[in-house]
This record gives structure tokens, sequence and C-alpha cells, in this order.
């Protein structure tokens, strides 16, 4: 995603001024009738190269100059879900808001439409914690992770096996089934897997059955 930004930012800086200009007339004007804050180079830049979003026609390349990354017109509502995603991107004080619009406008930019970007999940990321640290330790490492709604965890039995991941009833969000999360059974092989995705935010408490006495439990916090 840091590379399709800075994609976008280096072809807003190679952008001949007269196309951005002549561009930025007719987003501004929209995009101040809505009422929200532009995100001015990259609306009126991403319009002069890829589209022209009043006619819905690409428009002519200038100078004969070769384009490298052009996948067709962009609609109009897409550049105004961009231009959203990249005020949220800066404004927003939450990790995973920011980290979805992210994902959204870098989706936007390289030319997914926004019925795909808008799909539950899209942004969606798996963490990975292992069962049992290399050096055999009863441990879960990390012991404490922080992923976002919508986001899933995957165990591995990593080392002193086997293991299991069992969330404590009294230390998980209200109205959260303590097993639809946890293991009923064991991971014995090692490189064996258990995913499971988080819907609810809060703070979950968990721990390895067989391993429990011996302090192997750790934290997971949905944002
Ligand atoms: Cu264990």
């Amino acid at each position: 995603m840091i590379y399709t930004l800075s994609l976008i930012i280096a072809t807003v800086a190679a952008a001949p001024v007269e196309d951005v200009e002549r561009d930025n007339a007719g987003i501004t004007e929209a995009l101040a009738q809505r009422g929200r804050e532009l995100f001015p180079m990259l609306v009126g830049t991403k319009c002069a190269r890829f589209c022209d979003a009043r006619a819905g026609v690409k428009p002519m390349m200038s100078g004969g100059e070769e384009r490298i990354v052009v996948k067709g017109p962009v609609k109009a509502l897409e550049m105004l879900a961009l231009n959203d995603d990249l005020n949220t991107l800066v404004n927003s004080d939450s990790r995973c808001t920011r980290r979805n619009a992210m994902a959204r406008a870098a989706g936007l930019a390289s030319g997914l439409a926004l019925a795909t970007v808008n799909q539950p999940g899209f942004a969606a990321e798996t963490k990975t914690v292992k069962m049992g640290s290399d050096s055999g330790q009863l441990v879960f490492i990390p012991d404490e992770i922080t992923i976002c709604k919508g986001d899933s965890v995957t165990w591995t039995n990593n080392k002193g096996g086997p293991h299991n991941v069992v969330f404590d009833e009294e230390a998980i969000p209200d109205g959260v089934s303590q097993e639809s999360i946890s293991m009923d059974d064991q991971l014995g092989d090692e490189g064996a897997t258990f995913t499971k995705k988080f819907d609810v935010a809060g703070s979950y408490s968990y721990y390895c059955e067989p391993h429990r006495g011996a302090g192997m439990q750790a934290t997971l916090i949905v944002k």
C-alpha cells in the first residue's frame, strides 16, 4: 500500500500543471458542493491522468508521453470515495479506521471498483501467534496482540505442544460465545494451526489448557 501511495505521489509530482488546473476546477467544484475538505493535489492530478470525470472519457495524453499506469476511466464516485478515504487517513485518531481507509484508498487508486472496496473484510488482516517459543518455553508469542474488528488470528503450534486456545468465559466481551471462539481439541503436530475471526470489540483473555498451570496465557484486544 505504501508503494501504491508513493507511486501516486510520484505521479502527482510529475503531472503537467495545465492538466491539473483544468481538471481541478470541475472536481473542486463537485467536492465543494458536498461540503467536504478537499485533498486537492491527488484528486486533481489523478483525474487529469486517468479520466475526465465530467465527460466520462479518457483525456488525450499530452505530448506523446508514455504513461506507466493507466487502468481505464475512474468514475466520479470512486474519485469522491478516494478523497473521503484520504481525508479519513489524515484526520482519524483510530488506527483501525485509518488502516481501513488506507486499504480502500490503495484499492481505488489501483483501479478497483467502489463495490469491491466496500465489501466487508476488504481491509481485513490475519495476525499470527506462536504457541511455544522457539526454545520450547510454554508461552504464547506475542502474549498480547491488538487487531481490528473483522480481522482474524492464526495460532500456530510452534514448540512444546500439544497446545490449544481456550478463552476465559469471565474475560471476553458480553454476548460473545466462549465455545464458538475456543478450541475443543488440541494441536499436536508442529506447524498445525487454528484460525478464528473476531467481530466484537473488547478485551479477550485466553489460555492453553494443557499448560495453564505453567502460566501459558495471553490477551487479545479487538478494536
Ligand atoms: Cu500449551
